[in-house]
């Protein structure tokens, strides 16, 4: 590791320098965050060689059925994190209710919302998966109930999201900002490599799984429309298509070469208003998104803003760069 690389840990100390009260429960929970994701990542670069992968032959809150790898990465997370006295509670999607800190260990002012490991229909298949983490601040010196956790996107303290891909890389915002850090797997560290990370305002490149088309509302068939349609059509040049399946790696190609995800409600089930969950998918990427300078929405509204009713609430999710994005607003204005 060369003298000039800047290590997650220095980072994280020169910013916690900035805040004059903090007390460095902050930055301890970040680093306890980090190395459960240090820990899932060794595990899914083990994949078959550990026996880790295939069906837990169970089923979480969602209906849907667990990995193996679903309920392990869920439990290096919870016990990662629940005795370091930083937590008032945890919510994870695996796991129904709040999860409560254990009585033997202090509790602290923040809480933590996370998927442990999205994409994990792609980790069969060895494509990239990732764990994505959302921390608000929790009134001090009580038991959090499930409306505690229901607060705005808008009033996190921190989001992220750890992708095992061809490199394990960690994105994280305090709200100064987007930085990506990569870990030298070799020492053990994560390394600042992608400093102030912004989304290009313009693109030609879409997300979306084509198989829902006939489900979709009309603002989306038209804009997915137009975009096939290419240079023969009404945005008069040539769009290219990607479909990962794995949000984090959506994510991640947007914040590096721009482009636009679109999980939109669709007519599939009137119940399900989307596929991605608000509280620990939909909010720490619309953080992430918007520090870094592109958008999120609904359709209709700024996903940042929405009044969480519950935990594992699902929500249409369209975000990416800026001027597609308030395209496809102002198609849902015009609807
Ligand atoms: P899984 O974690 O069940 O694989 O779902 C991943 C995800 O929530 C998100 O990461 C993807 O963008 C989206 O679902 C893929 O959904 P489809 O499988 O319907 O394309």
């Amino acid at each position: 590791m060369s003298n000039q690389q800047v290590t997650l840990t220095q980072f994280i100390i020169e910013q916690q320098r900035g805040l004059p009260d903090a007390s460095g429960t902050f930055t301890l929970l970040l680093n306890n965050i980090v190395t459960a994701c240090k820990q899932i990542s060794h595990r899914v670069n083990c994949g078959a060689l550990i026996g880790v992968l295939g069906s837990a032959e169970s089923e979480n809150v969602q209906g849907e059925v667990q990995k193996k790898l679903d309920i392990i990465t869920n439990d290096i997370m919870v016990k990662a994190l629940d005795w370091s006295g930083s937590l008032g509670g945890m919510a994870s999607e695996e796991i129904n209710d709040p999860i409560k800190i254990p009585k033997q260990y202090p509790k602290g002012k923040y809480l933590v919302l996370f998927d442990p490991l999205d994409g994990s229909s792609n980790i069969d298949i060895n494509m990239t998966v990732g764990t994505i983490f959302s921390i608000l601040r929790c009134r001090e010196g009580i038991e959090p109930e499930t409306e505690d956790f229901l607060r705005r996107g808008t009033e996190q303290v921190c989001a992220g999201f750890v992708l095992y891909g061809p490199s394990t890389m960690l994105v994280l915002t305090t709200g100064n900002g987007v930085n990506g850090f990569t870990l030298d797997q070799d020492v053990g560290e994560f390394i600042l490599t992608h400093c102030n990370m912004k989304i290009p305002e313009e693109s030609s490149e879409f997300a979306i799984n084509m198989s829902n088309q006939r489900f979709w509302e009309p603002p989306v068939k038209r804009y997915i429309d137009e975009c096939v349609a290419g240079e023969d059509g009404p945005r008069g040049k040539n769009f290219n298509m990607r479909w990962v399946a794995s949000l984090v790696a959506e994510v991640y190609r947007i914040l590096n070469r721009g482009g636009v995800f679109l999980y939109p409600h669709d007519l599939r089930d009137p119940s399900k208003p989307g596929k991605l969950r608000l509280m620990y998918e939909a909010n720490p990427m619309a953080f992430i998104i918007e520090q870094a300078g592109g958008l999120c929405t609904t359709g209709r509204e700024r996903i940042l803003d929405l009044k969480p009713n519950s935990i594992h609430q699902r929500v249409p999710l369209i975000l990416g760069s800026k001027n597609e994005v308030e395209r496809i607003i102002a198609y849902h204005q015009q609807d």
